[in-house]
């Protein structure tokens, strides 16, 4: 075996967005385009000389390629140990876990995440620190700096590892261990949960259906929900990862679940419907008849955690994301427990977790978590509400009914303008900038602008500051929104509308988001002038 340096690089663009770097797959397969950005990662923090390694991926076309290059450059760097999953799959949150577990330096996640997979869809790849988290912005802009200026990556010319074989292997000094990738995940989900009342949950004729949407979850689900809790054989379906998904698009949301929220709609909808995305770190929680909304699944979380046993002492606090709705602050209010707002990205989390000062995080983009990892979780959410099922005994419906009769109800809704032109989508934000200062007081479709600004976040741990982070507009009423661009898109700019309005613990509740919502949506519309623009107001995804 030698081990050689290429010269090669830098690439333009290899700035991390709001979860790792994400482009086109052919992208990532131009010759040395993966390798340099691997080598600028292991650059960033200082090299990898005797350091260990997690690695995995959610199985895309691509995967098992991108990890045989990596462990080759990652033995070439000097690391000590890789850490990989069997046939190259491990979900975020399972990696998260196995940072922590086996005490690694760090971790790289192959994955796109909801992205859909395919040599002409996504490729993504990812940077964990040694808390489990995503890379904080710290170190992020380190990579990037190291990108600009890379000119050659180190790596052996070793024959390929056998991933899909459980064992003990090597690459000259580097020892590879393959693993299985559930079992240290399900352990730790065993100590969270009260497995027995959810197995009394399932044995006494309680349905569920959870879609893994031919996703990395698939395994997970089906060894603990159907082998190890008893739910019925078939209640985990699309459960074998494959490299484009099944050609589908592996967002756990309405519109691209479609086929669960048919089913949980229907006459014979199951008790308990849920899906996950490409990687495991998304959810979506569906009861018969009733989607939830993720801010609102995070408001319940909160409010009933202490019935599971790893939460049964209390909360510490709770965080969301800015454009995740207020329903989650009214139950830390209630519970005099911390509160926090973060810009988008799991990364910003990690230093309250770390500090103690939350137990629960959660966006609105489906993503709910807590201290047991530094990611967020998936099938974790789904096991947290079981046992809150199992405890209540009531039906998903009647636990929003009563949540919402307790503290009101925010109504809620993001709105997607995808593959909109960047310069109309940067042009839209900057001039709603600009009219900021002469907002307050306007009024805009009958509603009267209280607040508005740019969302700044002052880490309360570390001190740093981040700007730009979300345009949010208050208007009188309870009514919220907020715009901001994706960071974790392919083609064009995303424009993200979030749309919020409160309705209090004695107002209608059995309004649909969309009319709910209307006079909200209609003012951003007008104020923002968004069909001279991006030539339309109808977004693409409403979840
Ligand atoms: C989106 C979501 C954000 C989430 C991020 C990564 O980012 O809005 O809440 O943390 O995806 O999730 P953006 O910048 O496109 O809005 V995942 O499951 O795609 O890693
Ligand atoms: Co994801």
């Amino acid at each position: 075996m030698t081990l050689s340096s290429i010269q090669k690089g830098p690439f333009e663009g290899q700035k991390p967005g709001t979860s790792g770097l994400r482009k086109k797959t052919r992208v990532f397969m131009e010759p040395g385009y993966l390798e340099c950005f691997v080598q600028s990662t292991f650059n960033a923090i200082g090299g990898v000389a005797g350091k260990s390694l997690v690695i995995g991926g959610d199985g895309r076309f691509y995967n098992d390629k991108a990890i045989q290059i990596i462990l080759k450059m990652a033995a070439a760097n000097g690391a000590a140990l890789a850490i990989v999953g069997q046939g190259g799959l491990l979900s975020t949150p399972a990696v998260s876990h196995l940072i922590r577990k086996r005490k690694t330096d760090g971790g790289l996640i192959l994955s796109a995440s909801h992205n859909p997979g395919g040599i002409d869809e996504d490729f993504g790849i990812k940077y964990n620190v040694a808390n489990g988290g995503p890379a904080p912005e710290s170190v992020t802009a380190s990579m990037f700096d190291e990108t600009l200026k890379i000119t050659e990556y180190r790596i052996s010319d070793a024959p390929d590892i056998a991933l899909d074989q459980i064992g003990q292997y090597q690459i000259g000094e580097m020892r590879i261990e393959i693993i299985d990738p559930v079992s240290d995940y399900a352990a730790l989900m065993e100590d969270l949960f009260d497995f027995d009342k959810i197995k009394g949950l399932f044995s006494g004729g309680f349905t569920m259906r959870f879609d893994a949407m031919h996703a990395v979850t698939g395994p997970y689900a089906k060894a603990i929900l159907e082998d190890q809790l008893g739910a019925a054989a078939g209640s985990v379906i699309n459960a074998v990862p494959s490299e484009d998904f099944g050609g589908g698009h592996p967002d756990p949301n309405p519109v691209w679940a479609k086929v669960l929220m048919d089913e949980m709609m229907s006459p014979a909808a199951p008790d308990f419907g849920a899906a996950s995305d490409g990687d495991g770190d998304r959810n979506m929680i569906v009861g018969r008849g009733t989607y939830v909304t993720p801010s609102d699944s995070l408001a319940v979380l909160a409010a009933n955690a202490h019935l599971a046993p790893a939460y049964a002492a209390g909360l510490a606090g709770v965080a969301r994301s800015m454009p995740t709705s207020a329903a989650s602050d009214r139950v830390a209010e209630k519970l005099g427990i911390n509160s926090f707002e973060t810009p988008t990205g799991w990364k910003f989390f990690g230093n309250l977790l770390d500090a103690g000062k939350v137990t629960l995080c959660g966006e609105e983009s489906a993503g709910t978590g807590s201290d047991h990892v530094r990611e967020k979780d998936g099938l974790w959410a789904v096991l947290l509400w079981l046992n809150i099922l199992a405890v209540r005994q009531q039906s998903v419906a009647d636990i929003l009914k009563d949540h919402w009769a307790e503290y009101g109800r925010n109504y809620y809704s993001r709105h997607d303008y995808e593959a909109v032109p960047t310069e109309a989508a940067n042009a839209l934000m900057a001039q709603l900038e600009a009219k900021f200062d002469a907002l307050p007081g306007t009024v805009w479709s009958g509603l009267t602008v209280t607040t508005a600004d740019s969302f700044s976040y002052h880490d309360p741990v570390d001190g740093s500051v981040s700007h730009n982070q979300g345009l949010r507009i208050s208007f009188g009423g309870g009514a919220r929104a907020v715009l901001r661009l994706s960071g974790t898109g392919t083609e064009g700019a995303t424009l993200r509308v979030y749309l919020e309005q409160y309705a209090g613990p004695e107002a209608d509740h059995s309004l649909t988001a969309e009319a709910a919502l209307a006079s909200v949506r209609a003012a951003v519309i007008e104020m923002t002038a968004m069909h001279s623009h991006i030539g339309r107001t109808e977004p693409n995804v409403r979840t």
